[in-house]
This record gives structure tokens, sequence and C-alpha cells, in this order.
């Protein structure tokens, strides 16, 4: 069917609207495109994936639909991760006169059954299809939708409900990271414990050729802000910290440092009103180098998101950037780092490509994301690989989510390979840097040795308060993993030890105790969460419904 051009809804802002992710379960194989290897987690879908019990899982909310709700002022209800049972329910419970489906490019086959349902279910909805799976060219003949929406959807809904798309963005409140799971341990969802995400912007103006957040925004040179200033993105987080009771933020923007004069008028405000927040973000390698070590530190930042690609790729975050030094330095200032590196590069070799795993490993970031590098519709490396006819037509979109094979054929390297070197990169990263747990509670201990009698009362609160964790149940945690690595590997093992050590220097009382109370009960949930895995548990993200401005229809 052919989508209608834009027009405002007749309703207008009264009309009532239902914004829903796309369906699981997700972690298991089907005929919808669920993959037991694309599980909704995080870690355990493309960072911790090797890591076994010790791999870090949780689920986030989808932020997108979040931020169309709470900037909208028609009666709207979010449906996040519904079974099809639960969406269907919805669509029958409730009259919408639109419904809008979020998704990225390799759920495709549930937005085509998503449309299908609603047809069936709800004839009189609108149906507006948003999210990155807005990117594949010829989505208008694979699914069938009213509207297919590209680019930053806020103000899209606006402008078809008839409100003001230039009106202040309100920011939702979001708890990052749910039902995080480590060692076969469910932790606690204690009010505050949790960082809180706050979306900045959207893109990216870097414009790497295979990036498909930055093309979806608009590409080179451009991105979307949704708080311009410093002053803007203080009163925000100040809100949240008020409501959430956290102090630490997950910054959801692709390139948080690159914007310097946002960033340091923040930290010019935090110095004010004295916050001592701890800030996650993602940041190219040229754009941290913007700033000292110790403005990053007092800015709170704790943990940091960065593109290591390949240290012989060209692309220009990189270029006179030495990695593996930049990586350090951050570790002894308390900044745990996660690094991305892509495998299958166009200069990568069955000869070369080892040797850049082994220097990726070498960096001994806590986190080591692997990705293959995968042309994805929207972004250039697309249109390029399409022109020089090497993309793979016959793949389905279900497989082509960075984790699995190539979709294009590699100058060097086969598709069966690509496999093998992925997989090969996670074990080797696991098996010479040991668990990131472990490599978390080193960088920890680095940044608490280093600041804890810091002249700045906001530097020396925040490590404290990171401390208190290590000195309690994470050094309960480096008791089980010692033991647990000391038959497999006793080199992982004996630095484990080394550290368990120093932790327990440092806080002689609390942290022998709690790894004498605690340590036990941990290694039996570690290897009960073992003998679970093997036998192929996985793990699924509860249902949310969410209603603002809800009036029921009876
Ligand atoms: C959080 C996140 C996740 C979460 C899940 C979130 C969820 N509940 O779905 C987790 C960690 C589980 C995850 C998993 C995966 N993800 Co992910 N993820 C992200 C991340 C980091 C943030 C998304 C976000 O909230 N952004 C902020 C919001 C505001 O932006 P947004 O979602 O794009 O929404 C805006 C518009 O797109 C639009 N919009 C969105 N929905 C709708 C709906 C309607 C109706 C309308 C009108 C508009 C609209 O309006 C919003 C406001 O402007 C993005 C990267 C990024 N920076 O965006 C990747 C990203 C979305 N993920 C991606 C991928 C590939 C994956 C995985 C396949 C893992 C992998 N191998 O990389 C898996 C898939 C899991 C699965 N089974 O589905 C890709 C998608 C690529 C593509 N072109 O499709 C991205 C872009 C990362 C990347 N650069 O490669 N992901
Ligand atoms: S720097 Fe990162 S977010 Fe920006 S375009 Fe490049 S890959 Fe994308």
């Amino acid at each position: 069917m052919k989508p209608k051009q834009m027009e405002t809804h007749p309703k207008g802002s009264h009309a009532r609207i239902l914004l829903s992710s796309v369906f699981g379960p997700y972690a298991q194989d089907d005929e919808f495109g669920s993959r037991t290897i694309n599980p909704m987690e995080l870690y355990h879908n493309q960072v911790t994936r090797a890591q076994g019990s010790f791999s870090l899982r949780m689920f986030h909310r989808s932020w997108g639909i979040m931020m169309i709700q709470e900037n909208i002022s028609a009666p709207c209800s979010v449906l996040d991760f519904p079974t099809r049972k639960a969406f269907a329910s919805e669509l029958t419970k409730n009259h919408y006169d639109i419904v809008g489906i979020s998704s990225i490019i390799v759920n495709v086959g549930k937005v085509r059954e998503m449309c299908r349902m609603v047809r069936e279910l709800s004839p009189d909805s609108v149906i507006v299809v948003g999210g990155h799976v807005a990117a594949i060219p010829d989505a208008e003949t694979m699914i069938d939708a009213d509207h297919i929406v590209r680019g930053e959807g806020i103000s899209w809904m606006r402008r078809y409900l008839g409100e003001d798309e230039h009106a202040p963005i309100r920011h939702p409140l979001i708890v990052s990271g749910l039902e995080t799971r480590i060692m076969g341990i469910r932790l606690p969802n204690r009010k505050g414990g949790t960082a809180a995400t706050i979306i900045p912007s959207v893109g990216c103006p870097m414009g790497c050729n295979f990036c498909t957040t930055s093309s979806f925004f608009g590409g080179k040179g451009k991105f979307v802000n949704f708080y311009e200033t410093g002053d803007e993105l203080f009163e925000v987080m100040c809100g949240i910290e008020a409501k959430l009771k956290v102090h630490s933020f997950f910054v959801m923007d692709e390139n948080f440092l690159l914007h310097r004069t946002r960033a340091m008028r923040l930290l010019e405000l935090m110095k004010q009103a004295g916050k001592s927040w701890e800030l996650s973000i993602f940041a190219s390698a040229n754009a941290i180098r913007k700033y000292t070590m110790l403005e990053l530190v007092e800015l709170g930042v704790s943990w940091v998101w960065m593109g290591l690609e390949s240290p012989r790729s060209s692309y220009s975050k990189l270029q006179g950037e030495e990695v593996g030094q930049l990586t350090r330095e951050l570790r002894k200032h308390g900044i745990r780092v996660q690094g991305s590196t892509i495998i299958g590069l166009e200069h990568h070799t069955p000869d070369n490509i080892v040797g850049e795993i082994e220097s990726a490993v070498g960096y001994q970031t806590d986190f080591h994301q692997f990705m293959l590098y995968t042309p994805v519709p929207g972004t250039p490396l697309y249109k390029e690989m399409a022109e020089q006819g090497r993309l793979l037509t016959d793949m389905d979109p279900a497989d082509i989510h960075g984790q699995f094979k190539f979709n294009f054929r590699h100058a060097a390297i086969s598709r069966e390979d690509s496999k093998r070197f992925l997989d090969w990169a996670f074990w080797r990263d696991f098996e010479n840097n040991g668990p990131s747990l472990y490599r978390m509670c080193q960088t920890m201990l680095l940044g608490w040795q280093r600041y804890k009698d810091h002249p700045d009362p906001r530097i020396r609160e925040r490590f404290a308060r990171e401390v208190k964790k290590l000195n309690s149940a994470y050094n309960a945690a480096l008791w089980v993993m010692e033991r647990e690595f000391k038959k497999v590997n006793r080199s992982v093992s004996e630095r484990i030890h080394k550290l368990r050590r120093e932790v327990e220097k440092e806080f002689p009382v609390v942290a022998r105790l709690t790894a004498a109370s605690l340590g036990p009960i941990l290694w039996w949930s570690t290897r009960r969460e073992e003998r679970r895995l093997a036998k192929g548990r996985t793990y699924e993200p509860p249902t949310f419904v969410e209603r603002r401005n809800w009036v029921s229809v009876s």
C-alpha cells in the first residue's frame, strides 16, 4: 500500500494514540524474526556475551516512544515489550485512532505482523511506523503502514497532531537499566539505585560511513539537539535527580563530549550547585582528547563508550590517537572504558585480523563490544556496497544485526569466517582480560586511590559512593571469580587475587567480612546460573503499559 502524504490527523490532539515497541519474546528463534543470539539486552547481546554467568544482564526501555509520549498532549498509551497477545488485547480493549510502532531494521518482520494485526483488529486506526526500520529504502512495500516516519519522531508527531513542533522538549523519567542480574543474582530495584537515562540529542555530526544513528538523523554535519545549552541540560537533570533520587545519569547522546561548550557550562553549573553526579557517556577519542583528565573527572564522567573501530582504520575520530594510551589513562583516573571494535573492515584479511583483535584485546578495556562491519540501509556504506553489487540480497533482515555473519561480500574474508573471527574476538577478550566485572573493580579502585583525598568535595563524594560497592558486594564477587578461574585460567585468577588483596588492604574490615559472608552465597548462585545457561535459559523484559493524558472510553 502506498503511504499517505503528511497531513494533520482530523482529531488533532484529541486523537487516542497507542505507541508500541515490537513484540517479544525476543531471545528465541521464530518466524517473526526473533533470534536466540539477538536478545533484548545490551551487554549480553553484544558486549559480555561470552562471559557466561559473569555476563551483565539487563534491559532498557524503548526511549524513543517514551520521549514522544511525554511531548504530545493527546491521550497516549505506551506499550513496551508486549507479547503478541498483549498487543492484540490492547488494540481490542481500547479504541485507538493512531497506532504507532517503533522498530529497528532487524525487527521488520514483527512490524509487518503488527500492521496486519492492526488492520484486522482495529481497522479504523491510522498506522504510523517510526524508528530505524524506516531507513529501509522500500519499507513501503514490506509493511502495510499509513505513514513511515524517517528521522526525529517528536516533531513529526506534534506536526501530525497539529501541535507546536518547536515547543520545548519535556524529558520523561527514565530508569536506565531494568532487572539487572549478574552471577545468578537479580539486583534489587532500589529507588535511585540505577542511573537515569537522559537524552540530550539524537544523531552525530561525525558521519562515519557505517553509522546508522548518524545517517538516520541527517548524516555528516547534522544532528538534532533536544537541549542546546548546558543550562537547559542542567535544569532537566536537576528535575530528574529530584524525582528519581539519582546521582547517576546514562547520557544517551552519540558523542556527548563533542559539544564542548554545553559540557563545560554543565560543569560550571554542577560546581556552583555542588552536584556530585556520575555520567556514563558515549564519546569519540578525538572528542575525549579535547578535555583534560581532571575536567572529565570533575564532570563526573565515570564510564565512557568509545569507538576504537580498528588501529588501522581511517575514521577521523581516531586520527592521531594512541588508543591504548588513552584507555590506560582513563582507567587510571577511575573512568571505566567500553571499547568498540569492528570486525571485517575493508583492510582486514585472514592474515591481519587476528593481530588486530589481539591489539584490541590488549587495550584491556573494562568492557569490549565487537561488531561486524555491516552495511545498513540509509548509510553511505550501504549505498557504496549496493553500487558495487556486493550486498547479499537473500539474507533475512532478522539476521543482519552485526552479531552473526556478514551481509556483504568481503574482499578477503568469507561469511562463515566472519562469524568465526567475531566469536573468537569475544572469547579472546574474556580469556585474556577476565570478566568485565573484575576489570571494572580494578578501575574503581584506581579511581578511589587517586581521588579519595581530592580537595573538591564533589569528587571525593562521588568516588566514595562508587567505592562502597567495591568494598562490599563487588569484593565478594572478586572472591568468587578468583575461585572460579583457578582451574580454568590461572593467570586471570592470580590477577583477581592481587586486586582482592589490594581492596582488602584499603578496607580491611568491611571488604573481608563481605567476602567471607556473601562470597559463598554468590559462588552458589554463580554455579546455579552456569547450569541454567547450559540448559539454554534466556531472559525476557517484562511488559510495560503507561498511559498519559488518559481518559477511558466506556
Ligand atoms: C537502547 C538501545 C537498545 C536497547 C533496546 C531498546 C529497546 N527497548 O528497543 C538494547 C540494548 C536491548 C538494544 C538492542 C539492540 N540494538 Co539497539 N540501540 C539502542 C540505542 C543505544 C539507543 C536507542 C534510543 O533510545 N535512542 C534515543 C531515542 C530518542 O532515539 P530513537 O529510538 O531513534 O527514537 C527517535 C526516532 O527514531 C523516532 N522514533 C522511534 N520510534 C518511533 C515510533 C514512531 C511511531 C515514530 C513516529 C517515531 C519514532 O523518534 C524518536 C525521537 O526522535 C541505539 C543507538 C542510538 N543512539 O539511538 C541502538 C540501536 C537502535 N540498536 C541497534 C541494533 C542493531 C540493536 C541490536 C540488533 C544489537 C546489535 N547487534 O547492535 C539489538 C536488537 C535487539 C532486538 N532483539 O531487537 C541499531 C539499529 C540499527 C538499525 N538501523 O536498525 C542502533 C541504531 C545502534 C547502531 N548505531 O547500530 N538496543
Ligand atoms: S563517531 Fe560514533 S556515533 Fe558518530 S558517526 Fe562515528 S560511529 Fe557514529
